[in-house]
Protein backbone atom coordinates (compact mmCIF):
# COMPACT_ATOMS: atom_id res chain seq x y z
CA UNK A 1 0.00 0.00 0.00
CA UNK A 2 1.31 3.57 -1.41
CA UNK A 3 2.11 5.72 2.14
CA UNK A 4 -0.35 8.97 2.14
CA UNK A 5 1.38 12.26 3.23
CA UNK A 6 -0.50 15.38 3.40
CA UNK A 7 1.47 18.95 3.47
CA UNK A 8 -0.15 21.83 5.53
CA UNK A 9 0.86 25.13 5.57
CA UNK A 10 0.75 27.47 8.60
CA UNK A 11 1.66 30.75 7.85
CA UNK A 12 2.56 31.93 11.34
CA UNK A 13 4.47 34.50 12.50
CA UNK A 14 2.77 36.33 15.06
CA UNK A 15 4.62 34.50 17.89
CA UNK A 16 7.76 35.49 17.05
CA UNK A 17 9.41 38.61 17.90
CA UNK A 18 10.86 39.30 13.55
CA UNK A 19 8.49 38.89 10.94
CA UNK A 20 9.21 36.24 7.96
CA UNK A 21 7.79 32.63 9.17
CA UNK A 22 4.81 33.60 7.02
CA UNK A 23 7.13 32.73 4.22
CA UNK A 24 8.34 29.33 5.62
CA UNK A 25 5.70 27.20 3.55
CA UNK A 26 6.65 28.73 0.58
CA UNK A 27 10.44 28.48 1.09
CA UNK A 28 9.86 24.85 1.74
CA UNK A 29 7.73 24.50 -1.07
CA UNK A 30 10.26 26.17 -3.35
CA UNK A 31 12.79 24.10 -1.93
CA UNK A 32 10.98 21.07 -3.26
CA UNK A 33 9.48 19.09 -0.55
CA UNK A 34 6.66 17.55 -2.47
CA UNK A 35 9.21 16.62 -5.04
CA UNK A 36 11.47 15.06 -2.03
CA UNK A 37 8.97 13.14 -0.85
CA UNK A 38 7.40 12.05 -4.03
CA UNK A 39 10.02 10.63 -5.14
CA UNK A 40 10.37 8.14 -2.32
CA UNK A 41 7.53 6.69 -3.14
CA UNK A 42 5.16 8.57 -1.26
CA UNK A 43 1.11 9.88 -2.27
CA UNK A 44 1.92 13.51 -1.14
CA UNK A 45 -1.41 15.58 -1.20
CA UNK A 46 -0.75 19.37 -0.73
CA UNK A 47 -3.61 21.39 1.02
CA UNK A 48 -2.38 24.71 0.75
CA UNK A 49 -1.76 27.21 3.48
CA UNK A 50 -4.39 27.40 6.54
CA UNK A 51 -5.82 31.32 7.23
CA UNK A 52 -7.19 33.06 10.06
CA UNK A 53 -9.76 36.00 9.90
CA UNK A 54 -8.52 39.06 11.08
CA UNK A 55 -8.51 39.76 14.79
CA UNK A 56 -9.43 42.84 17.01
CA UNK A 57 -6.23 43.73 19.46
CA UNK A 58 -6.70 42.87 22.64
CA UNK A 59 -4.94 43.56 25.99
CA UNK A 60 -3.60 40.96 28.48
CA UNK A 61 -2.59 41.53 31.94
CA UNK A 62 1.31 40.48 30.89
CA UNK A 63 2.24 43.77 29.17
CA UNK A 64 4.96 41.93 27.65
CA UNK A 65 2.11 39.96 25.12
CA UNK A 66 1.86 40.62 21.94
CA UNK A 67 -0.98 39.33 18.85
CA UNK A 68 -3.01 37.24 21.28
CA UNK A 69 -6.01 37.39 19.80
CA UNK A 70 -3.97 35.76 16.09
CA UNK A 71 -2.52 33.50 18.71
CA UNK A 72 -5.78 32.45 19.83
CA UNK A 73 -7.29 31.89 16.30
CA UNK A 74 -4.30 29.91 14.56
CA UNK A 75 -4.46 27.43 18.16
CA UNK A 76 -8.28 26.87 16.98
CA UNK A 77 -7.90 26.18 12.98
CA UNK A 78 -4.21 24.47 13.46
CA UNK A 79 -6.60 22.03 16.00
CA UNK A 80 -8.91 21.09 13.56
CA UNK A 81 -6.95 20.69 10.93
CA UNK A 82 -4.57 18.73 12.92
CA UNK A 83 -7.26 16.32 14.13
CA UNK A 84 -8.78 16.04 10.33
CA UNK A 85 -5.65 15.47 8.55
CA UNK A 86 -4.52 12.86 11.08
CA UNK A 87 -7.79 10.83 10.28
CA UNK A 88 -6.94 10.78 6.41
CA UNK A 89 -3.33 10.65 6.15
CA UNK A 90 -0.40 8.28 7.40
CA UNK A 91 1.80 11.31 7.79
CA UNK A 92 0.38 15.16 7.95
CA UNK A 93 3.40 17.64 7.31
CA UNK A 94 2.57 20.99 9.01
CA UNK A 95 5.07 23.42 7.46
CA UNK A 96 5.42 26.80 10.11
CA UNK A 97 5.33 28.78 10.65
CA UNK A 98 6.59 30.18 14.16
CA UNK A 99 6.64 27.69 16.91
CA UNK A 100 2.88 29.12 18.95
CA UNK A 101 1.25 26.96 16.01
CA UNK A 102 2.28 23.66 17.85
CA UNK A 103 -0.08 25.06 20.61
CA UNK A 104 -3.00 24.23 17.67
CA UNK A 105 -1.01 21.05 16.34
CA UNK A 106 -0.44 19.10 19.01
CA UNK A 107 -3.36 19.12 20.96
CA UNK A 108 -5.55 18.16 17.72
CA UNK A 109 -3.22 15.04 17.18
CA UNK A 110 -3.25 14.43 20.70
CA UNK A 111 -7.40 14.37 20.44
CA UNK A 112 -7.04 11.95 17.19
CA UNK A 113 -4.79 9.71 19.46
CA UNK A 114 -7.75 9.64 22.22
CA UNK A 115 -10.13 8.93 19.64
CA UNK A 116 -7.71 5.78 18.84
CA UNK A 117 -7.74 5.05 23.01
CA UNK A 118 -3.83 5.20 22.19
CA UNK A 119 -1.24 7.85 24.18
CA UNK A 120 0.38 10.76 22.16
CA UNK A 121 4.46 11.45 22.65
CA UNK A 122 5.94 14.09 21.43
CA UNK A 123 9.99 14.63 20.29
CA UNK A 124 10.59 18.07 20.56
CA UNK A 125 13.86 19.46 18.57
CA UNK A 126 14.43 22.57 19.82
CA UNK A 127 17.29 24.70 21.45
CA UNK A 128 14.34 26.29 24.00
CA UNK A 129 11.72 23.81 26.35
CA UNK A 130 9.19 26.67 25.30
CA UNK A 131 7.62 26.18 28.67
CA UNK A 132 6.15 29.47 29.48
CA UNK A 133 2.72 30.24 30.26
CA UNK A 134 0.98 33.86 29.73
CA UNK A 135 2.37 34.78 32.83
CA UNK A 136 6.04 34.17 32.73
CA UNK A 137 7.01 34.67 29.23
CA UNK A 138 8.93 37.78 29.51
CA UNK A 139 9.40 38.13 26.00
CA UNK A 140 5.86 38.04 25.33
CA UNK A 141 6.60 36.41 22.52
CA UNK A 142 4.05 33.32 22.21
CA UNK A 143 6.39 31.07 20.25
CA UNK A 144 7.64 30.74 23.53
CA UNK A 145 4.73 28.92 25.20
CA UNK A 146 3.15 25.63 23.33
CA UNK A 147 4.68 22.90 24.84
CA UNK A 148 3.01 24.46 28.81
CA UNK A 149 -0.07 24.97 26.82
CA UNK A 150 -0.59 21.46 25.53
CA UNK A 151 0.70 19.78 28.35
CA UNK A 152 -1.90 21.46 30.79
CA UNK A 153 0.30 24.14 32.84
CA UNK A 154 -1.93 27.30 33.11
CA UNK A 155 -3.01 30.25 33.45
CA UNK A 156 -3.60 30.45 29.50
CA UNK A 157 -5.61 33.57 29.90
CA UNK A 158 -6.99 34.66 26.23
CA UNK A 159 -5.87 31.17 24.60
CA UNK A 160 -8.89 28.70 23.69
CA UNK A 161 -9.74 25.16 25.85
CA UNK A 162 -7.05 23.20 25.34
CA UNK A 163 -9.00 20.52 23.91
CA UNK A 164 -6.41 17.25 24.45
CA UNK A 165 -3.17 17.37 26.83
CA UNK A 166 -0.28 15.84 26.51
CA UNK A 167 1.10 13.70 29.49
CA UNK A 168 4.76 15.50 30.43
CA UNK A 169 6.14 11.93 30.85
CA UNK A 170 5.21 11.43 27.56
CA UNK A 171 7.50 14.39 25.81
CA UNK A 172 11.46 14.28 25.01
CA UNK A 173 13.15 17.15 24.04
CA UNK A 174 16.45 16.98 22.86
CA UNK A 175 18.88 19.67 21.46
CA UNK A 176 18.26 22.45 24.53
CA UNK A 177 20.35 25.42 25.35
CA UNK A 178 18.47 28.17 26.15
CA UNK A 179 16.49 27.72 29.17
CA UNK A 180 14.28 30.66 31.23
CA UNK A 181 14.16 30.24 34.91
CA UNK A 182 10.55 29.98 35.49
CA UNK A 183 10.82 27.39 32.30
CA UNK A 184 13.41 25.37 34.31
CA UNK A 185 10.84 24.91 37.04
CA UNK A 186 8.56 23.79 35.15
CA UNK A 187 11.02 20.99 33.80
CA UNK A 188 11.85 19.92 37.34
CA UNK A 189 8.16 20.13 38.51
CA UNK A 190 7.08 18.21 35.37
CA UNK A 191 9.77 15.60 35.39
CA UNK A 192 9.88 16.63 31.57
CA UNK A 193 12.38 13.82 29.92
CA UNK A 194 15.25 17.06 28.48
CA UNK A 195 18.27 16.46 26.82
CA UNK A 196 20.64 19.36 26.81
CA UNK A 197 23.65 19.94 24.72
CA UNK A 198 25.73 19.04 27.17
CA UNK A 199 23.81 15.40 27.30
CA UNK A 200 24.10 15.36 23.20
CA UNK A 201 27.73 15.85 23.57
CA UNK A 202 28.27 13.19 26.09
CA UNK A 203 26.08 10.12 25.13
CA UNK A 204 25.39 11.31 21.07
CA UNK A 205 21.25 11.18 20.24
CA UNK A 206 20.91 7.73 20.08
CA UNK A 207 21.17 6.93 23.34
CA UNK A 208 18.29 9.15 24.41
CA UNK A 209 16.51 8.48 20.84
CA UNK A 210 16.14 4.99 21.28
CA UNK A 211 15.63 4.92 25.12
CA UNK A 212 12.45 7.32 24.10
CA UNK A 213 11.22 4.94 20.89
CA UNK A 214 11.06 1.98 23.15
CA UNK A 215 8.63 3.91 25.39
CA UNK A 216 7.09 4.81 22.67
CA UNK A 217 6.59 1.25 21.20
CA UNK A 218 6.13 0.00 24.72
CA UNK A 219 3.27 2.12 25.13
CA UNK A 220 1.74 1.83 21.45
CA UNK A 221 1.92 5.57 21.48
CA UNK A 222 1.25 8.07 18.40
CA UNK A 223 4.87 10.36 17.84
CA UNK A 224 4.61 13.75 16.90
CA UNK A 225 7.69 15.25 15.94
CA UNK A 226 8.25 18.80 16.32
CA UNK A 227 11.06 20.21 14.94
CA UNK A 228 12.39 23.87 15.45
CA UNK A 229 15.06 25.05 12.75
CA UNK A 230 17.35 26.27 15.78
CA UNK A 231 17.89 22.76 17.15
CA UNK A 232 20.09 22.70 14.27
CA UNK A 233 23.24 24.63 14.64
CA UNK A 234 23.12 28.16 13.29
CA UNK A 235 26.68 27.80 10.82
CA UNK A 236 24.65 25.32 9.21
CA UNK A 237 21.10 26.77 9.47
CA UNK A 238 21.20 30.37 9.57
CA UNK A 239 17.15 31.13 8.80
CA UNK A 240 15.72 31.34 11.77
CA UNK A 241 15.31 34.36 14.08
CA UNK A 242 16.17 32.63 17.98
CA UNK A 243 19.83 31.31 17.14
CA UNK A 244 21.73 29.97 19.80
CA UNK A 245 25.44 28.59 19.44
CA UNK A 246 25.84 25.16 19.80
CA UNK A 247 23.18 23.26 18.11
CA UNK A 248 23.06 19.78 16.22
CA UNK A 249 24.88 19.09 13.34
CA UNK A 250 24.32 18.09 10.00
CA UNK A 251 24.78 14.26 11.25
CA UNK A 252 23.10 14.36 14.41
CA UNK A 253 20.30 15.67 12.82
CA UNK A 254 20.56 12.93 9.64
CA UNK A 255 20.91 10.51 12.35
CA UNK A 256 17.70 11.07 14.18
CA UNK A 257 15.91 11.59 11.55
CA UNK A 258 17.03 8.40 9.96
CA UNK A 259 16.49 6.16 13.11
CA UNK A 260 13.52 7.57 13.24
CA UNK A 261 12.55 6.37 10.07
CA UNK A 262 14.06 3.35 10.74
CA UNK A 263 11.38 3.09 13.79
CA UNK A 264 8.48 3.62 12.13
CA UNK A 265 6.80 5.12 15.26
CA UNK A 266 6.34 8.63 13.49
CA UNK A 267 2.60 9.89 12.80
CA UNK A 268 3.19 13.25 12.73
CA UNK A 269 5.79 15.89 11.68
CA UNK A 270 5.98 19.90 11.72
CA UNK A 271 8.37 21.71 10.30
CA UNK A 272 8.80 25.06 12.37
CA UNK A 273 10.75 28.66 12.63
CA UNK A 274 11.94 28.81 9.08
CA UNK A 275 12.46 32.25 8.92
CA UNK A 276 13.24 32.78 4.49
CA UNK A 277 13.83 36.46 5.41
CA UNK A 278 17.49 35.57 7.03
CA UNK A 279 17.94 32.32 4.71
CA UNK A 280 21.58 31.97 2.42
CA UNK A 281 20.76 31.12 -1.18
CA UNK A 282 17.97 29.07 0.21
CA UNK A 283 20.52 26.67 2.21
CA UNK A 284 18.69 26.34 5.81
CA UNK A 285 15.28 25.53 3.79
CA UNK A 286 17.03 23.22 1.36
CA UNK A 287 18.78 21.38 4.50
CA UNK A 288 14.76 20.92 6.09
CA UNK A 289 14.08 19.24 2.56
CA UNK A 290 16.97 16.55 2.91
CA UNK A 291 16.07 16.14 6.55
CA UNK A 292 12.37 15.21 5.67
CA UNK A 293 13.55 12.74 2.86
CA UNK A 294 15.87 11.12 5.68
CA UNK A 295 12.54 11.27 7.91
CA UNK A 296 10.46 9.28 5.25
CA UNK A 297 12.81 7.16 4.00
CA UNK A 298 16.04 7.99 1.93
CA UNK A 299 19.50 6.30 2.41
CA UNK A 300 22.25 6.22 1.03
CA UNK A 301 22.86 1.99 0.97
CA UNK A 302 20.36 -0.06 1.54
CA UNK A 303 21.69 -1.30 5.12
CA UNK A 304 20.90 -5.25 3.86
CA UNK A 305 23.23 -5.02 0.94
CA UNK A 306 26.32 -3.33 1.89
CA UNK A 307 29.03 -3.11 -0.72
CA UNK A 308 31.61 -3.49 1.73
CA UNK A 309 32.42 -5.88 4.89
B1 LIG B 1 11.10 28.99 19.98
C1 LIG B 1 12.61 32.73 24.92
F1 LIG B 1 13.63 34.36 26.26
N1 LIG B 1 12.58 31.69 25.94
O1 LIG B 1 10.49 33.23 25.85
C2 LIG B 1 11.33 33.57 25.02
F2 LIG B 1 14.94 32.95 25.27
O2 LIG B 1 9.87 28.48 19.39
C3 LIG B 1 12.82 32.17 23.56
O3 LIG B 1 11.75 27.82 20.62
C4 LIG B 1 11.62 31.49 22.96
O4 LIG B 1 12.02 29.47 18.95
C5 LIG B 1 11.95 30.72 21.68
O5 LIG B 1 11.21 34.52 24.26
C6 LIG B 1 10.75 30.14 21.05
C7 LIG B 1 13.81 33.63 25.20
MN1 LIG C 1 10.54 26.29 19.62
MN1 LIG D 1 13.60 27.39 19.58
MN1 LIG E 1 15.78 10.26 28.43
Amino acid sequence: MTRTAALIGAPVETGASQAGCLMGPASLRTAGIAAAIEELGWQVTDLGDCRIAPQDPSAHANPAIHHLPETRAWIETLEARAFDAAQAYDLPIFMGGDHSMAAGTVPGFARHAATLGRPLFVLWLDAHPDLHTTETTLSGNLHGTPVAYYTGQGPFEGYPPLQAAVDPANICMMGIRSVDPAEHRLIAELGIDVHDMRAIDETGVLVPLRAFLDRVRAADGLLHLSFDVDFLDPSIAPAVGTTVPGGATFREAHLIMETLCDSGLVTSFELVELNPFLDERGRTAQLLCDLTGSLMGRRVLDRLTRSYG
